[in-house]
């Protein structure tokens, strides 16, 4: 795997700061590419919600939700951007609508295959332009860009979107995932650099 040379930024478009822009994302993630088990597969929310219980959604509840089609670029903390990639799928906002958190609650851990997990405010999953895609330029993800549901919130730090996302947890205060454990920002506004836990 390798990183796609730097490109130089259109001049009406810019890169948030300390990035830089490639052509194409590398496909990056920690650990392996799960297997897809559309039987089994199933969509969580639990913690803190307003219901007292857990919900569960089938794939099929899932992608009957709000459509929505974003253009939403990529930030990697490892520095590299894309812009204006082209995902569609369910608004992530439908989903705490049907799932919705217990009063003043206002963050959530966002769970996805094999223990991958990522802080995110509710706020933020709440945002016009957060997506679980099912689909990226017109075609359905591909097994290692997330099939079958990928959450992308394009104004963070891209590992804020997790690849096979199964989930989330609503939780009384921001309750730390996997890069945010590892030394990453709860909040990870890409555009103001929040990218390490320091700074918080
Ligand atoms: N499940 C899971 N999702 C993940 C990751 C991961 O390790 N596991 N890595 C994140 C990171 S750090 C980045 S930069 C993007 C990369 O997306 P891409 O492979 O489509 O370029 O996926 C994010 N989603
Ligand atoms: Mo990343």
């Amino acid at each position: 795997m390798s990183t796609a040379g730097a490109i130089e930024v259109p001049p009406e478009r810019s890169v948030p700061p300390g990035q830089h822009l490639v052509a194409e994302a590398p496909v990056m993630h920690y650990g392996p590419v799960p297997r897809p088990r559309p039987d089994r597969w199933d969509f969580t929310v639990g913690g803190l919600t307003r219901h007292g219980g857990e919900q569960r959604f089938a794939l099929d509840e899932v992608l009957a939700m709000t459509p929505v089609e974003v253009l939403g670029d990529l930030h990697c903390s490892a520095r590299w951007s894309t812009l204006d990639e082209r995902w569609s799928g369910v608004a992530a906002r439908a989903l705490v609508e049907a799932a919705p958190p217990a009063d003043g609650v206002e963050d959530v851990l966002v769970f996805a295959e094999y223990g991958y997990s990522a802080t995110i405010r509710v706020d933020d999953l709440m945002s016009a332009r957060a997506v679980l895609a099912t689909h990226h330029d017109g075609v359905p993800l591909t097994q290692e860009r997330g099939a079958p549901l990928r959450l992308v919130i394009p104004h963070l730090y891209s590992w804020k979107g997790p690849k096979w996302v199964r989930g989330w947890n609503y939780t009384a205060a921001p309750e730390r995932g996997f890069w945010e454990q590892r030394g990453y920002h709860l909040r990870g506004d890409a555009w103001r650099e929040e990218r390490y836990s320091y700074q918080e």
